[in-house]
């Protein structure tokens, strides 16, 4: 597998799935800095131009969240993920897909200082109901979908760790910071964020 990276990126989020997965990969160093993520060799697989990318044979994977799923549904024996059609799996699924589809835009928007957008037509709404759905999803002990750790705290429990080290959250609940403080504690969040990765 070849993991398009760079320390400084989301694709530190997906080195940190990739190291609770104890997968074997080759890393792909991306500078996103001189234009390599212009190059056409570059663009040939993701035509975003966005890193994290994942080459898997022939299997191109982009976006983080779909990445960190991949690699938890292609070793099941991790225990990453749920088993697919068990009721574990459509909670799993929200923690997948609401840090990078509302979130993520929300934070992105109120950063830009953007105040006046029709917050009933966008799918991010507003930053109070946005707010409000983090402190609902933020387990109070233990991970996202119960006692057992899985791809869903990478993507949820990377995004708020995210938030709170940019101040988006700037004042975090207790359960949120505790939450965050357990994310952190894990030693492959740890060693993702290690000069080892540069
Ligand atoms: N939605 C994408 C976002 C990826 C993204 O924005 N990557 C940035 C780095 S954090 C990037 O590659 N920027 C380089 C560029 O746009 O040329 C994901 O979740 O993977």
């Amino acid at each position: 597998m070849k993991h398009y990276f760079n320390p400084m990126s989301r694709a530190i989020t997906t080195r940190w799935m990739l190291l609770e997965a104890d997968v074997p990969h080759e890393q792909v160093f991306v500078d996103i800095t001189n234009g390599d993520t212009d190059r056409a060799e570059y663009r040939a697989v993701n035509p975003m131009g966005k890193i994290p990318a994942l080459l898997d044979g022939d299997v191109v994977v982009t976006e983080a969240a779909a990445i960190c799923a991949y690699i938890a549904d292609k070793f099941p024996e991790k225990g990453l993920a749920p088993a697919p059609g068990t009721p574990a799996r459509g909670s799993y699924y929200r923690y997948l897909f609401v840090p990078g589809t509302t979130l993520e835009p929300m934070f992105t928007i109120a950063s830009l200082g953007i105040k006046d957008y029709p917050a009933r037509s966008v799918g991010f709404g507003d930053m109070e109901r946005c707010l409000a759905t983090i402190e609902a999803m933020t387990p109070e002990t233990g991970w996202a979908i119960g006692d057992r750790f899985t791809a869903a705290d990478v993507v949820f429990g990377g995004f708020l760790d995210m938030a709170v080290q940019f101040a988006w959250l700037p004042t975090p609940s207790a359960k949120v910071s505790a939450y965050v403080g357990r994310v952190r504690a894990r030693p492959a969040y740890q060693k993702s964020r290690t000069s080892e990765n540069a």
